[in-house]
Order: structure tokens, then sequence, then C-alpha cells
């Protein structure tokens, strides 16, 4: 092994586990790391606690995503549909109603996760998304932004570089 190669692993071991932290990791999808927030807060005040954990809400982008959290949040017995309600990253705030982003990458929600009837924005002040427990599995749920609930946060290793 050459000296640069060596340099570069320790570098890389170094990068890794300053960004993985203590936080109980949920599920590894590729190059995320998803991890519950315990604290039961509102929407944006969420956002803060994943984000001085050196994460952010989790942008959900595809559906093997949203499968394997639903998945590992069952086997870890989260099953309450009334209790167990976790933010993810999208809002509408500022936007058309219906019209999805995510608050951690600025782009629009690209996939079928709602729960079925879902976005309803009732009473016209839904513009959060959540996760709940709906016909056995989780979907997305609208809701009030002040509602307080856990967060699923994830974190992004860039493995490319190692
Ligand atoms: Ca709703």
């Amino acid at each position: 092994m050459f000296k640069s190669d060596v340099f570069l692993s320790i570098a890389c071991l170094i990068i890794i586990s300053s960004t993985v932290n203590s936080n109980d990791e949920l599920v590894w999808v590729r190059n995320k790391k998803f991890f519950i927030s315990p604290i039961k807060k509102n929407f944006y005040v969420a956002r803060d606690l994943c984000k001085q954990n050196n994460a952010d809400l989790a942008t959900i982008e595809s559906k093997d995503e949203l499968v394997a959290i639903s998945s590992r949040l069952l086997q870890e017995g989260y099953r309450s549909e009334a209790n167990d309600l976790f933010w993810l990253a999208y809002f509408d705030v500022g936007r058309p109603a219906g019209k999805f982003y995510s608050i951690a990458t600025g782009l629009p929600l690209n996939t079928t996760g709602w729960a079925a009837g879902q976005p309803d924005n009732a009473g016209g002040n839904e513009h959060c998304a959540h996760i709940w427990l709906r016909f056995g599995k989780y979907g997305m749920n609208d809701n009030n932004c002040n509602v307080e609930l856990r967060a699923i946060c994830e974190q992004k290793i860039r493995r490319t570089i190692c």
C-alpha cells in the first residue's frame, strides 16, 4: 500500500467516525443513515434537533427508503397508530398547497409514499409531513406543523471519497 493510500484510509476513518454520532441507528439505505430523534417537538424545532446531531430531517427519495424505514420501525416495536408518528423533511409552506418540498434539500417530493387518503390538508392547516402507521405499514401524512412529534433524521455519508 502506498503512503498516500494509507493517509487516505486514515483520513476516511476519521471522517466517518466524526460523522457517525451516538444516535441509535435505525436503518441504512445506501449512503444514508436514518435514526430517530426521540424528543417530541414541532416540525421546525425537530429539524433543529436533527441539525444539532450533524443530520437533518429525513428526505425520503425512493420507495425503497420508506419501505426500509417502515420495516425497521415495525421490527423495533413502533406499532402504535396513535403515538408512533415521526416528522420527515417535507413541507409545503410558502409553496402551492400540496406541492411538498424538502426543507433539507430544497427539492420537490418525488415519491408516492402517502398513506391512503393523504395529503388531505385537513382544516386547511396541514403543511408538514410525517410518517404514521396505517394498515400495517408506515406512510406519509400531512399535519399541522406545530404538532409535537418525534422525527426521523438522516445523515449522508460520502463514501465515494473513501
Ligand atoms: Ca392529513
